[in-house]
């Protein structure tokens, strides 16, 4: 109960309201401008936070709706497919988080890297992976984004600068903190966002990439994932104080309600900016997993049902930008029902294709282990029995 007090869901109303609307015709017209404002303010740190009043469009509104939903489906259907045991090993799902990818996206280009731990299906989507390279790669098949030898944990997408998909918690830090070096150091005017949780927040290789990134003005956007949450820790358990935001001390940054995604939108786009001139920031997602931990977690003994059902109900970013649709008449419920529809083949399809994929040729053992021409000798523990040479 101590969790669910210190979520404050009561405080969140349930949709943001529109402010304005640039063209006065009520047509579903996809370019028609719509300003809407935040369910919540920004608070920043640090720094003035950017404006409530996000500008989208019916289309971008449809597309943030089939995403977020076809995101939410591959995790439905990957937690499926891990019980009927096709998915092994570890498995950590993104279902209630979808917004933080989709508004992340939808302010940046793909010229921009994005780098994050093990819940990494729905950035790879986000990033241009398709379901096909997803479901083969969990189930570890050859036509998977890192070949069937990654699994769950380490998705990649070297076309659209996704690093990754890692295991250790707080490690891709400093590696995200690396790539915008070499951002600026190419002059690229390109910036990284280096994803991690409320859990890893408290990671002293944080501060330490931090720290250098500010001296260097480094072009990069630390997001906190925060879903209250490392695994069954709740954060007012782990972290003194939970204001991630604020962590950076000298490093501005921003609260952003993560389920809402025009909010997520706008705060990455105003980072982007912020970032190219100033150096790094700050940017703490407000949002919330439905699923546990991993698969071998239930979620529901470390928080109440209440908690999770009052989230759903209340915040839920797909169901948000639904009403959202609906209220301005851009859409029809039955419509949107048709999108889902849709999308539950897309899923079902991709599964079908990615179960006929063949299994990583045996060879593919020693491949990708090290750079090639390098550590070609493979040494028992006591370096004295030769067992193979790689290729
Ligand atoms: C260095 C390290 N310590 C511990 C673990 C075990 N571990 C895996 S996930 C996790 C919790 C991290 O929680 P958070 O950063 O909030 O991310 P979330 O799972 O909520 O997305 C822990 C402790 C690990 N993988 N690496
Ligand atoms: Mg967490």
């Amino acid at each position: 109960m101590a969790a669910l007090r210190r979520l404050s869901l009561s405080s969140i109303p349930p949709l943001r309201r529109i402010v304005s609307r640039s063209f006065s015709s009520a047509s579903n017209d996809d370019q028609t401008l719509l300003t809407i404002e935040t369910s919540v303010p920004f608070t920043g740190h640090n720094i003035d936070p950017p404006s409530r009043s996000v500008e989208t469009t019916p289309k971008e509104l449809l597309t943030f709706f089939h995403d977020m939903s076809l995101m939410r489906r591959m995790e439905i259907a990957a937690d499926s497919l891990y019980k009927a045991k096709l998915i092994r090993g570890f498995c950590h799902l993104y279902d209630g988080q979808e917004a933080v990818s989709i508004g992340m996206e939808a302010a940046i280009t793909k010229r921009d890297a994005i780098i994050t731990a093990y819940r990494d299906h729905c950035i790879f989507l986000g990033r241009g992976g398709t379901l096909l390279e997803a479901f083969a790669e969990l189930m570890g098949r050859r036509a998977g984004c890192s070949k069937g030898k990654g699994g769950s944990m380490h998705f990649y997408r070297k076309e659209t600068n996704f690093y990754g998909g890692h295991g250790i918690v707080g490690a891709q830090v400093p590696l995200g903190c690396g790539i915008a070096f070499g951002q600026k150091y190419c002059k690229d005017e390109t910036v990284t966002f280096t994803m991690y949780g409320d859990g890893a927040a408290n990671q002293g290789q944080l501060f330490e990439a931090l720290n250098m990134s500010a001296l260097w003005d480094l072009p990069v956007i630390l997001v906190c994932e925060n879903n209250h949450y490392g695994m069954g820790t709740a954060e007012w358990r782990a972290a003194k104080s939970p204001a991630y935001y604020k962590r950076g001390d000298y490093v501005p940054g921003l609260k952003v309600d993560g389920m809402d995604v025009l909010a997520v939108k706008q705060a990455c786009k105003f980072a982007k900016e912020h970032v190219l001139k100033n150096g790094p920031m700050i940017l703490e997602m407000d949002t919330y997993r439905y699923h546990g931990h991993s698969m071998s977690d239930p979620g529901s003994t470390y928080r109440t049902r209440d908690e999770i059902s009052g989230v759903r109900q209340e915040r839920d970013p797909i169901e948000r930008v639904r009403k959202l649709i609906l209220s301005h008449e851009l859409s029809t419920a039955s419509e949107l029902k048709d999108i889902e529809k849709e999308v539950r083949k897309e899923v079902d399809d991709a599964i079908a294709q990615a179960k006929e994929t063949p299994m990583p040729d045996p060879s593919e053992l020693f491949t990708n282990v090290y750079v090639k021409g390098l550590g070609v000798e493979a040494f028992g523990a006591d370096r004295k029995e030769l067992k193979s040479v790689l290729p």
